[in-house]
């Protein structure tokens, strides 16, 4: 990745061929017409010069896609498909190897510069045509979520609409400030069906969110399929906190979501945690116990009660099995070991297990993610270190031992904290994280001795013993985690909560249109 300074420099000096191609405008005054969104875009692009005029799709308009890219083409029909089902046109997908004519739009990866790296693209609008490159095709992705904000609102409704369907004329160049840029879904404390989880990937993607880390097991439940050990579902999966039935996804589940977020350049992060938080484990297998007899199911919400004996060479048979599953149906280059509020295991057990686990991982050829607690143990390189919680001695060993860093400090990026006093879900042990919280903060200067090069990236979190249903996943998720997802993407400077909530204020109603129950928080003025 290119750290962000750098970006700037190398935007305003390097000899970028593609960028100087552009008849660069010479206006630069704000967008003047209403009808239209650029200037608005979450998260902030890096660079963003608007043009002349605007461009107009018509029941004409095709999407030209470069020649003999599997990629392209499903990312030029995955953009077709969004546009046709709201404006009606067809939006045909066509191949050709040249520069597509007049009046398109265009989906290439030729002839774009390195410097965009994995994930970055150029958008230009101009009156003639739309044209999107990039040197990945992830990149292309994001791009298309931007040219998707570019245009009016009713383009994120999900029924024919009426146009007129018009986009700015623009150059955007925007590269990400982090690798990783994720959400955490506790699916444990309460279970929530694939379509929830695929509606919430489909509105995080929006706003260019690339991990979906799935928090699959904790004291409350057990909630994905291990086929040499089965009761870890049928014991461990039948209850969640509160009571209620709980739930687990297949194998076969697990892939699918896998699919569906890998189609939309999303990386699925699976979380077993490990020693504690395992009472649905315990509860399933006697044999996982010290003293070889399996505790109740717990339906509570508390914290710290339960772990695996790590003194017993069955548990890191369990362990390897569990991993080599998952592992196998995890393309992503992750596996999560949790690792978190280890209250009931002697700090050299801990040390000890996270030692033992650690190979197991890299064994079925995954990079382990701890939370920050793992730092206390000898790391591999490649270990990664999520922040939740300012536990500064953990992250100091983690930086010293090489390690990289998720930040995910839970007064910002805690999305189970209550907004206020008032909030009538979550938690508030950590405080109350209002929208303008979950905003304002760097992640390069929380914590001292945590520099930037440090930061893999930012990650959001979810935890769910309050939450129950997909409307209550909403309203604690949006908006905060479009604050989230631009400290992930976009440059730090000129950040300013005042210029970020008048652009916030107008994501309302893309929300509203995709069907998002946000919370409509008064620290934003909301238009509508
Ligand atoms: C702390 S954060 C936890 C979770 C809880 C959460 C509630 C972390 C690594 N552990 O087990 O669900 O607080 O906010």
């Amino acid at each position: 990745m290119i750290p962000f300074r750098l970006h700037f420099w190398l935007i305003l000096f390097s000899p970028l061929s593609t960028l100087s191609a552009f008849t660069m405008p010479t206006r630069t005054e704000a967008f003047t017409n209403s009808t239209m969104n650029s200037g608005a875009m979450i998260p902030k692009p890096v660079f963003e010069q608007p043009g002349q005029g605007n461009f107009t799709l018509t029941d004409a308009t095709r999407v030209f896609i470069e020649t003999g890219q599997n990629e392209i083409a499903a990312i030029g029909h995955y953009l077709a498909a969004r546009l046709k089902a709201v404006t009606g046109y067809e939006f045909p997908v066509q191949e050709t190897t040249g520069t597509p004519t007049q009046g398109h739009i265009s989906l290439t990866l030729a002839g774009a510069d390195a410097s965009l790296g994995e994930e970055g693209y150029q958008l230009t609008v101009t009156t003639e045509s739309v044209t999107l490159s990039a040197y990945r095709p992830a990149g292309l992705f994001w791009g298309a979520q931007s040219l998707r904000q570019l245009l009016p609102v009713a383009i994120e409704e999900t029924t024919p609409q009426s146009g007129p369907w018009v986009l700015p004329a623009v150059t955007i160049r925007d590269v990400p400030r982090f690798a990783w840029r994720g959400m955490m879904l506790d699916v444990a404390r309460h279970f929530f069906a694939m379509s929830d989880i695929k509606r919430l990937i489909d509105a995080l993607v929006y706003y260019k969110i690339n991990r979906l880390h799935l928090h699959l097991s904790d004291d409350q439940g057990w909630r994905i399929a291990i086929e040499s050990w089965p009761k870890l579902t049928e014991t461990g999966g039948s209850t969640e906190t509160g009571g209620g039935a709980g739930g687990y996804y297949s194998q076969s589940d697990y892939s699918d979501l896998v699919a569906y977020a890998q189609s939309r350049y999303m990386t699925i992060v699976p979380e077993i945690d490990m020693p504690g938080h395992t009472n649905a484990a315990l509860a399933s297998y006697a044999e996982l116990n010290c003293d070889g007899k399996a505790p109740a199911l717990y339906t509570g919400i508390e914290v710290g009660f339960s772990s695996l004996c790590v003194d017993r060479d069955v548990t890191y048979r369990f362990i390897s099995d569990v991993v080599r599953e998952i592992a196998a149906r995890t393309p992503g280059a992750y596996f999560h070991i949790g690792g978190d509020e280890t209250k009931s295991t002697a700090p050299a057990d801990y040390v000890k297990f996270i030692e033992r686990v650690q190979p197991i991982v890299e064994q079925y050829g995954k990079q382990m993610v701890g939370w920050e607690e793992i730092a206390n143990a000898k790391l591999a390189s490649g270990a990664i270190v999520q922040h939740w919680n300012l536990q500064p001695d953990a992250l100091t060993k983690a930086v010293a031992q090489g390690a990289k860093v998720i930040m995910s400090p839970a007064a910002h990026a805690y999305l189970d904290i209550k907004y206020d006093p008032s909030t009538p879900l979550g938690q508030d042990w950590a405080g109350h994280v209002s929208v303008e919280a979950a905003y304002e903060w760097d992640p390069a200067t929380l914590v001292s001795r945590v520099k930037e090069s440090d930061i893999l990236g930012v990650e959001a979190a979810l935890w769910t013993e309050t939450i129950q249903t997909l409307d209550d996943i909403e309203f604690m998720t949006f908006p905060r985690v479009l604050g989230i997802a631009e400290i992930a993407w976009s440059a730090a400077e000129g950040r300013s909560w005042e210029e970020y909530k008048g652009r916030l204020a107008q994501h309302g109603e893309r929300l509203s249109a995709m069907g998002v129950k946000f919370y409509r928080a008064p620290e934003v003025p909301w238009g509508g």
